[in-house]
């Protein structure tokens, strides 16, 4: 071993099971100045071997714990190791590894690995209470959800982990039908009791899905078989609500406010990716098509909507005066900060009842990954989000916003039926 030379302590590390025993030389005035913790134990040792209790998983790379991360100060990790060193880094009270592991743990999180990992990570910063690296984990859960829904560690997650998923208006995927299939998969492999399954099929937002997609749901799936009773009302509302205008239902029915606030669904109707090469250079446009809302009263109607991107956009009280600009080119104004917004392409005055949502979601580079960094949520400008794309540089080329020098967005138009949804989350 490296430090093997003039060593002055035997570390003997001793699993639960003691089935494997490692021992590692090492110096005690390394490890004290390293650790508040060893230096206690070093203390009040017995000859020159500690022994040191571990579980499995940390006595594994206990010797790369000591030899990489004390003597050499260095953080290069294997996603596998990452957990258990920092649970090392943790209990041996080695602060600037533990943040150093908490740090490349949140700039992974899109990484492929085989078994998956995200969900496992958040489990563990949930249990020692490590509230940074839980919200990144969720985050990423919430705003990449298809890749975990994909992944193979989707079955293993936990039921409150996923009751919390559930929950949220600002899950980023394909379709409900896609969140349906995956939460039937993990009640099919994780056999729940009775009332989580039926809590667990009552946040699935069945007004969101077309009604023939119901109705295949109804005839197919084995889960819904098995708790038709759970989700009678749900599935009868959302009937309703495709066989009538949402208006015209409110006037007659109490309503259930979730199930008919859409979530982020990246399917066509319901909004368009926006690739905008060279982004700092100018203004730019385009127009794409959405239904007009998800009820079957509307779904076959069209609205078509224009986007507008500027780079660098001031407000009207901070934009120089022809006399100070001096010419007629617009000035590369310090200051200016990019804005997007969304109008109708034709008059607004058949949209009574339904006020349009817009989410611009931004991409951004993770080690070699495209995920989604920002959701911002506006009516019909992002200036009232106040911070769109503050942080972006969009005019460095090594901005972690540009791909290929590109930037990738997508807009999303989520349609509320003011009358069905009385209380907005
Ligand atoms: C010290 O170590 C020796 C040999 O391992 C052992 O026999 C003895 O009981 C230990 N003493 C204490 C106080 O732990
Ligand atoms: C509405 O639906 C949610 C989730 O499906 C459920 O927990 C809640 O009890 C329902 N509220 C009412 C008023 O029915
Ligand atoms: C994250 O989601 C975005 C939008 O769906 C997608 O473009 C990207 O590839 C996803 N990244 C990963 C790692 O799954
Ligand atoms: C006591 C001890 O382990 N000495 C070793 C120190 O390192 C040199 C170079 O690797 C060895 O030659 C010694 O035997």
């Amino acid at each position: 071993m490296l430090q093997g030379n003039g060593s002055d302590v035997s570390l003997r590390v001793e699993t639960p099971s003691a089935d494997e025993v490692k021992v590692i030389a090492a110096h005690a005035l390394v490890l004290s100045l390293q650790s508040a913790v060893f230096e206690e134990l070093l203390q009040s040792r017995n000859g020159s071997t500690l022994v040191l209790k571990e579980s499995a998983d940390c006595a594994a790379v206990f010797d790369r714990f000591i030899s990489r991360y004390l003597y050499c100060g260095e953080i290069s990790l294997r996603l596998d190791h990452a957990t258990p060193l920092h649970k090392l880094a943790a209990k041996y009270q080695v602060l600037g590894l533990q943040q150093g592991i908490t740090q490349y743990m949140t700039q992974n999180l899109a990484r492929d690995s085989p078994s998956g990992h995200v969900a496992g990570w958040y489990e563990y910063a949930l249990r020692v209470g490590d509230s940074t690296l839980r919200d990144s984990c969720l985050q990423f859960m919430a705003w990449n959800l298809s890749s975990v829904l994909r992944s193979g560690e989707w079955t293993s997650v936990g039921g409150q982990l996923l009751m919390s998923l559930l929950r949220r208006s600002d899950l980023v995927l394909q379709s409900e039908m896609e969140l349906f299939a995956a939460l039937e998969a993990w009640i099919a492999h994780n056999e729940p009791d009775g009332l989580t399954a039926e809590n667990m099929l009552r946040a699935v937002r069945y007004a969101m899905m077309p009604p023939r997609e119901l109705f295949r749901l109804q005839t197919h799936s084995a889960v819904l078989a098995r708790y038709q009773e759970s989700v009678r009302d749900l599935l009868y509302m959302s009937y309703q609500f495709h066989s009538a205008s949402p208006m015209h239902m409110a006037k007659f029915f109490d309503v259930n406010c979730s199930l008919f606030v859409p979530r982020n669904y990246l399917s066509p109707l319901w909004g368009s990716p926006w690739i905008i090469g060279n982004p700092s250079r100018d203004d730019r446009s385009t127009s794409f098509q959405t239904q007009l809302g998800p009820s079957g009263h509307d779904s076959s109607k069209r609205v078509t909507w224009n986007a507008m991107f500027s780079p660098r956009w001031l407000p009207v009280g901070m934009r120089p005066t022809y006399a100070e600009a001096g010419a007629m080119q617009p000035t590369r104004a310090e200051g200016g900060r990019p804005r997007i917004i969304v109008t109708p392409a034709t008059s607004s005055a058949d949209f009574a009842g339904v006020n349009f949502q817009k989410t611009v979601l931004v991409m951004a580079q993770q080690q070699g990954k495209v995920v989604v960094k920002h959701v911002y949520n506006f009516h019909q400008s992002t200036e009232e989000t106040g911070d769109f794309l503050a942080e972006a540089d969009l005019h460095r080329r090594t901005s972690e916003y540009l791909t290929d020098n590109s930037l990738f967005l997508h807009i999303v138009v989520k349609p509320l039926y003011q009358t069905l949804i009385t209380i907005k989350n």
